[in-house]
């Protein structure tokens, strides 16, 4: 049982979202998501979130490819993350590259392409400014 993790807010949830957990899942058997909580979004990430917890994280658990879902309150978490569930791949988007190199003493660490065009501010962004009828169509390439 090859177990991978990831972590994020997943706010407004879209096709970027999705090509990364779809691609972390292929890459074993279990997908563990760690999923930002609002205290953290606020107080640590200076992340102004739309969408609670509640249910960001019930999006996430009703995808095919995401097997759990736990909750992110601090930066420090990831070592014990990985060890309690014995994960054998920490997978993030590579804005993140490099980031958390240190987590290979205890898992395979592998930044995976993000999906160009598209993101939770674009899409706040392309809805307040209502671009003219433009679609925002995120680069599926990947
Ligand atoms: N992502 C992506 N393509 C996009 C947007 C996001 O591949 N167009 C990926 C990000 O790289 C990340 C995941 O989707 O791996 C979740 O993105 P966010 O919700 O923006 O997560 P972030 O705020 O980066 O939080 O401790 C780590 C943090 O919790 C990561």
């Amino acid at each position: 049982m090859k177990t991978i993790l990831t972590y994020g807010t997943f706010d407004v949830f879209h096709v970027g979202h999705l090509n990364l957990l779809k691609r972390a899942r292929a890459l074993g058997d279990r997908l563990i998501v760690a999923l930002s909580t609002d205290e953290f979004n606020l107080e640590m990430k200076n992340k102004v979130t739309a969408i609670p917890y509640r249910d960001r994280k019930m999006i996430l658990e009703h995808l095919n490819c995401v097997d759990l879902v736990i909750p992110e309150i601090n930066w420090e978490q990831k070592i014990n993350d990985v060890l309690n569930h014995n994960v054998d791949i920490f997978v993030m988007g590579d804005d993140w590259q490099g980031k958390f190199d240190f987590l290979s003493d205890y898992c395979e660490v592998q930044y995976l392409k993000r999906t160009d065009n598209i993101s939770s501010t674009m899409i706040k962004q392309h809805i307040s400014s209502g671009n003219n009828g433009q679609l925002l169509a995120a680069d599926m390439s990947l």
